[in-house]
């Protein structure tokens, strides 16, 4: 495999010591130039791909017609998407290259992925259809197609320096992701998301990021995918949580079969690594549908007190919470409480502060701009609670909508809180196309927390 890499001078280098087969190509915004043509670059016009001229002269547009940002593949995780600065990706079309926006049916999510192979000299990749292995993407008349090519010149393209980098801090991660899970270990913040992009949420997997800062995150890849890896559940791998107890990490996460009683369950799987791989911890459901009337059995949260205690909150339509066994993989159902607030959809997240416990969720539809989140203040994991209103909502003005579903963390050894949510993608997503941001999140005096600012 050939690793390429961007240097600071904006040209792609080959990292050595990598073995043979394959490319691998850095996430996040970049141009492609040709090899054979230097200084023409991918970019689109019309919705249709090109190869054109750009120069440092070339006009703001044109430049941000030739950024693409680099996201995981819509079809897998193996490969890559190209979105551009619109929010829309490149994909093919009766062979030709063009952009569209993402419906994520399966089609178009083939459509708009590409492997990465080596090119025809070094440092360069050639990117090869999803769908249609033996045709890879080429300039032709200087216009792209998906040609029956292997990496000759006119398929190769060498990785530079954006021609419009990215300014904006968030989205933290490029691409789709949704109801972020944050959590910090051992100095370290650790991000696991839903992987978005599919009609009716339809995703299998789960990646982990993780970061020193929160503005640069390291994509650890798969570290479960319901596919092969859990019996009882095939598909709609939503919302994970993360835990820690005896120095192995608990990854609660939803899952439904794709025929039969598609109802959803809860599951656990466990590691010895915050980055797995994990595996299920039980063979089945840890909480199965209609085991309590009620509510969709989706948006596990783990909560752990000061005394080692851990809690599992859950429900989409009603929240319930109960103590989890020291083993985190089991509880006693007659323990289990309904707490379902006014308002409350879905996505219940604890957290505790000064003494102080606060339960959040998030109202509205994650299909509506609506979507936002609110929370109320207790004194115990489990209540009663007060509620305290709404703290982050759409942002019109920045084109900021469904900001919802989010985590909480505290960056160590502070009294610094951040928030991480999904919002719809700016500037082309929906609630089946959503992004992950992080902001502040801060307090009164009172212990209330203040309005979110979403930020782009
Ligand atoms: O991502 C799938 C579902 O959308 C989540 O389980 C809900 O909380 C909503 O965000």
């Amino acid at each position: 495999m050939t690793v390429l890499s961007v240097t600071a001078a904006g040209v792609v280098v080959a990292l050595t010591g990598a073995p043979a087969a394959a490319a691998t190509v850095p996430t996040g915004a970049v141009s492609l130039e040709s090899v054979n043509y230097p200084g023409r670059f991918v970019r689109h016009l019309d919705s249709l791909g090109r190869l054109d001229p750009v120069t440092a002269a070339s006009t703001a547009q044109v430049k941000a017609d030739a950024t693409l940002t680099v996201v995981n593949g819509l079809a897998s995780p193996g490969c890559y998407s190209f979105q551009t600065r619109s929010g829309l990706f490149l994909r093919h079309r009766d062979w030709r290259l063009r952009i569209d926006a993402n419906t994520g049916d399966p089609t178009f999510r083939a459509d708009a992925t590409f492997c990465a192979a080596d090119g025809d000299r070094a440092g360069t990749v050639s990117l090869v259809s999803y769908n249609y292995p033996s045709r890879r993407i080429r300039h032709r008349d200087f216009a792209l197609w998906l040609d029956q090519v292997g990496a000759v010149a006119d398929s190769s393209f060498r990785i530079t320096t954006a021609w419009a980098p990215k300014t904006a801090r968030n989205p933290v991660i490029p691409g789709l992701f949704a109801d972020p899970q944050i959590a910090s270990f051992g100095g370290r913040y650790y991000l696991y998301p839903t992987t978005d992009g599919y009609a009716g949420w339809s995703g299998t997997y789960y990646k982990a990021f993780s970061s020193t800062d929160l503005v640069t995150w390291t994509d650890h890849g798969v570290i479960l995918d319901l596919a092969p890896d859990v019996s009882w559940a095939d598909n709609s791998a939503w919302a994970p949580s993360i835990a820690t107890a005896g120095g192995r990490y608990y990854l609660y996460f939803s899952g439904g079969l794709a025929t039969g009683n598609t109802a959803k369950q809860l599951g656990v799987a466990v590691s010895a690594s915050p980055t797995g791989p994990f595996r299920d911890a039980l063979g089945r459901p840890l909480v199965t549908s209609g085991q309590f009337p009620g509510g969709q059995v989706i948006d596990p949260a783990v909560f752990t007190d000061d005394d080692g205690r851990s809690y599992l909150y859950w429900g989409q339509g009603v929240a319930r919470t109960v103590p989890l066994n020291s083993d985190m993989i089991s509880f006693d159902p007659a323990q289990v409480r309904t707490i379902t607030p006014s308002g409350y959809n879905e996505a219940p997240f604890v957290f505790k502060r000064n003494g102080t416990y606060y339960f959040m969720w998030s109202e509205n539809d994650t299909r509506s701009e609506d979507y936002r989140v609110a929370y109320a203040t207790g004194p115990s994991p489990q209540g009663p609670w007060t509620n305290r209103g709404v703290v982050l909502s759409k942002r019109l003005d920045q084109g900021i909508r469904g900001t919802g579903h989010h985590s909480v963390v505290r960056a160590p050894g502070t009294d610094v809180w951040y928030i991480a949510y999904h919002r719809f993608a700016v500037p082309a997503g929906n609630g089946t196309n959503r992004e992950t941001a992080i902001d502040r999140m801060q307090f009164n005096a009172d212990g209330t927390i203040q309005p979110v600012v979403p930020t782009l």
